[in-house]
Parts: structure tokens; C-alpha cells; sequence
């Protein structure tokens, strides 16, 4: 049995805060159907990819900031990706503000959904590691406030039998950690989707474009690598409400290497067939977990969150007798 996926990583232009969602759906719909079109069995779109990245906007009005979630999935301006995805027998990979009730409470995520070749939603991860601040910050050039508006995802990593593989999730921040990969590494993934909206400036310092893009694809090949997996990157880019965002979406091997990248900072589909089977040399090998890995060695990593060096060297007590 052949365990090759063709994937299409669907990057998106941007969407301006005026857009609404039916406009971006035609776009999505293009690229699903050119992608039909090529054979692609599942297209990958990126974090909140509804909308235009609101986080970057500061509001005191809940109804205002829930104007950006949804709170059902599908609704009736997504409907027509279900709808598309049955049609096609094309799965997707979909981020979203996600809106939920539970027991009375109401909890606002970033999200991302695995939907099947049946249109059927098979899989939901929700961001667990979520950048930037929860208050207005006067010192940045522009505002981060995912801390104001989500919660941290209560799902963990897990990994999804389907497609014919084990896939798992992460969503944009989540690719710089390697922690994201490493727990779904364990679980033996073989194809990791992420989606980004990555500001090509950082708010606060000037770091050049070039290097945000080296720490962007770094972060997502030494991922792939160091856990044998596929990952599929699928940026926002482009000028979104005078913000830049950069593109750079990519299909990585499980050697770390890219096999494909978009040019762009539009709409831009670029596809790749993914041999699951490509995982199991270096899975048996090199990162054959189960023979290398010295868990007595790692307790730190999961007793300790910030970094604690040694205490300084005390300096020598003059009081103290001389020889
Ligand atoms: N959407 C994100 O999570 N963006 C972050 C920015 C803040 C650096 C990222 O890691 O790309």
C-alpha cells in the first residue's frame, strides 16, 4: 500500500479588516479547485484564516472582538469548504477564532480543524503557545494581544490516525518550540500542519526581514528533522491593514529539507507528494526514540518553565584572615 499524500499548502494573501468572510471563502474556493485539479487529497490553510489578524487590534468591546470568532463549525459562510472538501474528496486544514461554550463559560481559542475527504471534522487542535501581551504596550510598534483575546488551547498535541498516516497540528508560535514537535514525535507523527501570520518586522527591535525568515524556516526544518515528520507551513501574508506579514509557506521533508516554497506574498498554492514512508529510515535510525532518548536526563524540561542559570560566583569575603 502506497502512503504518499499530495499535499497543497494553500498560502493566503492578505484580508483586510473591511473583508468579510464570504469574499475570503471565494479565494479559498479558487485554490481548492485549482488544487483539485492537481491531484491534491489535502489542502492546508493557515492560522485565523477567516479574517484579517486581529489580534494586532486593540478593543474593549467583547462584542466587537466576538465579531471575529465563530461559534459553530461549519457555519454558513464556511459551509462551502465542507461542501467542497465532499465534492473533491479533499481534505483540509482550516485556523479559525473559535468560540465555545462549556458548562455555562464561555472560552475563546485559536484554533485549527482537520477536516476529511468526506468533509467530516476528524481532528481540532487549539494554540497552545500563544505570543505577545494582554494589555496595550506603548514600547511596540505594533500590538500582539493573542494573551488578551484567547486562552490557552486545553487539547494538548495529539496525533490523528487518518489519511492514511499519523498527522498532528501546531499553529504559528507553536513551530518555534520544539517541545510542539517533540510531543507529537512521540506519538510517532509523520506529518505535522501548521498555520502562521508572522509579522515580517519584529514590534520590538529591528531585526531584518531575512533573518525572521531564516528563524521561520529553522524552526520548522529542525522540527521535521529532529522527529522524522513531514511539516507543512502555510503562511498570511502581504499588507494587511498597513501590517506586513510574511509568506515563505514551505513543504519540509522528514530529512529537514524543503521540497517546496512559495515565491509570493499572495495566494499561492504549491503542492508536493509526501511519502509517509519517507519518516521510518530516520524514525529508525538516528531518531529511534525508543533506543537513544535519555528521559533521567530530561526533568527539567517539564519541573522547570523559565530559565534559572547558577547562582553568580560570591565574591571573596575581604573580612576573611589572609593566609
Ligand atoms: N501568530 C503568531 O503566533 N505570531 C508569532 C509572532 C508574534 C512572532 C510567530 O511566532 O510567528
Amino acid at each position: 500500500m502506497t502512503r504518499v499524500i499530495t499535499v497543497g499548502a494553500a498560502q493566503l494573501g492578505p484580508i483586510q479588516r473591511a473583508e468579510d468572510r464570504t469574499s475570503v471563502m471565494v479565494r479559498m474556493l479558487a485554490l481548492m479547485a485549482k488544487a483539485r485539479g492537481r491531484g491534491v487529497e489535502l489542502i492546508v490553510f493557515p492560522e485565523l484564516a477567516l479574517t484579517t489578524f486581529f489580534p494586532r487590534m486593540l478593543m474593549e468591546d467583547q462584542a466587537e472582538v466576538d465579531a471575529w470568532f465563530e461559534s459553530e463549525m461549519p457555519n454558513a459562510a464556511t459551509q462551502p469548504l465542507f461542501d467542497a472538501a465532499r465534492e473533491y474528496a479533499m481534505g483540509f486544514h482550516l485556523g479559525y477564532a473559535e468560540l465555545v461554550e462549556k458548562g455555562g463559560v464561555t472560552h475563546r481559542y485559536n484554533t485549527a480543524i482537520l477536516v476529511d475527504k468526506t468533509g467530516n471534522i476528524a481532528a481540532k487542535y487549539r494554540k497552545i503557545h500563544l505570543p505577545g501581551h494582554a494589555e496595550f504596550d506603548p514600547d511596540r510598534k505594533f500590538q500582539h494581544l493573542e494573551k488578551r483575546y484567547f486562552e490557552v488551547g486545553d487539547l494538548g498535541w495529539p496525533v490523528w490516525r487518518t489519511f492514511g498516516g499519523v498527522l498532528g497540528m501546531a499553529i504559528c508560535n507553536d513551530r518555534r518550540w520544539p517541545e510542539s514537535y517533540r510531543v507529537m514525535g512521540l506519538q510517532g507523527v509523520e506529518m505535522v500542519l501548521i498555520g502562521y501570520n508572522t509579522p515580517m518586522v519584529n514590534s520590538q527591535s529591528d531585526e531584518s526581514p531575512h533573518l525572521r525568515m531564516f528563524h521561520n524556516h529553522i524552526s520548522m526544518q529542525a522540527g521535521a528533522y529532529q522527529n522524522a515528520s513531514w511539516v507543512i507551513g502555510v503562511a498570511k501574508a502581504g499588507r494587511e491593514d498597513g501590517n506586513d506579514l510574511m509568506g515563505g509557506s514551505v513543504i519540509i521533508a522528514p530529512t529537514g529539507e524543503i521540497v517546496a516554497q512559495c515565491r509570493s506574498l499572495g495566494d499561492e498554492l504549491i503542492i508536493a507528494d509526501c511519502d509517509l514512508d519517507a519518516c521510518n529510515f530516520a524514525k529508525s535510525t538516528i531518531f529511534d526514540f525508543a533506543a537513544h532518548r535519555r528521559v533521567e536526563h530530561y526533568g527539567l524540561i517539564t519541573e522547570r518553565t523559565g530559565a534559572v542559570p547558577p547562582p553568580e560566583e560570591s565574591a571573596p569575603d575581604e573580612s576573611a584572615p589572609k593566609a
